[in-house]
């Protein structure tokens, strides 16, 4: 029997750690046994940030991290991750068809093997007081989880601080940060209505949570096993998707129930962020080189 382990960064109860732990026992099954997948949840293993070297290191056979916290290594990573270029699930997919090849050719020259992605839910804003342009946003303390969302603050005048998933509430309970740009998902799972009273709906961009191995471990793997981890990796992304469509609604209603404002964003506030966005796809374009522009028009096409 192999075991591995798979390091996620997301609360047990979260979708896409649900889904994980699907994928293992699917996997377990399949291969009558003979490869357990342990998942560990919440960043109980390694830190958010972590995860990807780790699994490159091969301290964890396996992991999930969100591709947009990787884009300062490589901007193709961080596509995902810019406001507004694809920002409903129908896009998000386009755009995940064509980050496939060239996250697949790039993270195989790293010694790892991809093997699914899912998408967060749409991305909005929470905030303690009502925001109806991007000037309220000015020096209010903004939670970012990955360059993309640090760089929105800084183009609204807000003030960055990355805080992972894990430590969200503890951070907003002791006002390190009191906003944050998120998915109703990470919201409900944060509680983070206990201390924020507004969200707006901006539907700005949907991240996307890859999953990762080792690629030794895996060429470890008699062929069987591999397929079958494989064909485990297709449903699970499959699955992922459904669940994280059902989690955005799901998840605002839960919101209101508790007593936070769900709120669709003015039209000032819309046009401030979609300018945030036109400026960040100049600069990804800029970083990004050819490699990002061949990127764009197979996104186009
Ligand atoms: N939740 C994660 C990433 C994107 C999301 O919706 C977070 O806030 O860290």
């Amino acid at each position: 029997q192999t075991k591995w382990d798979l390091a996620s960064a997301y609360p047990a109860n979260n979708f896409h750690s649900e889904n994980l732990v699907q994928f293992a026992s699917d996997v377990e099954k399949a291969t009558a046994g003979k490869l357990k997948i342990t998942v560990h949840s919440n960043a109980s293993l390694f830190k958010a940030t972590e995860i990807k070297r780790a699994v490159q290191g091969g301290q964890t056979q396996a992991g999930e991290v969100i591709q947009a916290s990787m884009q300062n290594e490589w901007q193709i990573y961080g596509a995902d991750g810019l406001p507004f270029l694809a920002d409903s699930y129908e896009e998000s997919l386009k755009l995940q068809a064509a980050q496939r090849p060239l996250i697949e050719k790039k993270l195989s020259d790293q010694g790892l093997v991809y093997l699914y992605a899912v998408a967060w839910p749409p991305q909005g804003l929470f905030t303690k007081k009502p925001i109806s342009s991007a000037a309220d946003l000015k020096s209010i303390k903004w939670r970012a989880y990955s360059p993309a969302t640090a760089r929105i603050a800084d183009l609204v005048k807000a003030q960055p601080v990355t805080v992972q998933a894990a430590e969200l509430s503890q951070a907003l309970a002791t006002g390190v940060v009191e906003a944050t740009m998120t998915s109703g998902a990470t919201g409900v799972d944060g509680k983070l209505y206990e201390h924020l009273k507004y969200y707006y709906d901006l539907q700005a961009w949907l991240p996307k949570n890859m999953v990762i191995v080792n690629r030794k471990a895996f060429d470890a793997l008699d062929k069987a096993t591999q397929d079958a981890v494989l064909k485990a990796a297709a449903a699970a992304e499959v699955r992922g998707l459904a669940a994280s469509k059902r989690v955005d609604t799901e998840s605002k209603a839960k919101l209101k129930a508790n007593g936070m404002q769900v709120l669709e964003a003015s039209s000032q506030l819309k046009a401030d962020m979609k300018k945030v966005g036109e400026t960040m796809l100049g600069e990804w374009l800029e970083k990004a080189g050819a490699e990002g522009q061949s990127l764009l028009s197979a996104y186009k096409r």
